[in-house]
């Protein structure tokens, strides 16, 4: 049987940084701080709500996220500003390799695995064409934890009814590929900007530069 693909969300499929442009025109000079301030919070928060057992959905973490990144960052807020920078959530840009992979894996299942919402998902990829290109998708929504526990691997499995080491999962962060290669997931981390791997006691199976080294495995 044919590998089953198992994507990743955000900084794998779309770009979380192309929130910059939307972010500089209402704050200039500030866009790429507070895109990247805003990323680095949505994920530590999800870690630290995990954590704590204090499960909020990643809808709701990415406000608080933001909010956090304006008060730190002493930039104006105004309930419009701010409900303005979330949609850019819902218009993230894909990579510039994600449709061309996506079609050329035309024959095999693609599935999105992700802390977003399904509304949050649903949204981002009608909105950029990609909805008709995956199987399925599954949002740790369902179960009220966080990548990178086991749990959240183990909803995969149980979803999609294969063996863990049936699946590939792709994905750009190094702790969500960890969390998939120590539940038995093959893992493909997709390194577009020479990052150096975390020291958390595993290592990818594969490193591609971007999705399009995917394709050898169709
Ligand atoms: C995702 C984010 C966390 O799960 O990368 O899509």
């Amino acid at each position: 049987m044919k590998k089953v693909f198992v994507f990743d969300v955000y900084g794998t499929l779309f770009d979380v940084y192309s929130v910059k442009k939307i972010c500089e025109e209402m704050y200039p000079e500030m866009g790429n701080k507070i895109s990247q301030l805003w990323r680095k919070k949505q994920l530590e928060y999800s870690f630290l709500r995990q954590l704590m057992g204090n499960y909020i959905d990643f809808f709701q973490i990415t406000k608080d996220a933001l909010l956090y990144t304006c008060q730190k960052l002493n930039v104006e807020v105004t309930e419009e500003k701010l409900k303005k920078l979330v949609e850019t959530y819902d218009h993230l840009k894909p990579y510039p390799e994600t449709l061309d992979v996506l079609t050329a894996l035309k024959n095999c299942k693609k599935v999105i695995f992700t802390n977003g919402t399904y509304n949050m998902i649903e949204k981002l990829l009608k909105n950029s064409n990609l909805h008709l290109y995956f199987d399925e998708i599954i949002s740790v929504d369902e179960i009220k934890q966080y990548k990178p526990t086991p749990m959240c691997y183990h909803l995969v499995v149980e979803r999609l009814q294969v063996g863990r080491e049936k699946i590939l999962f792709i994905s750009s962060n190094t702790w969500d590929i960890a969390g998939a290669k120590n539940f038995g997931f093959q893992t493909a981390w997709i390194n577009r900007n020479h990052e150096v791997m975390d020291l958390i006691g595993i290592e990818p199976d594969f490193i591609y530069k971007d999705l399009t080294e995917l394709l050898q495995h169709a």
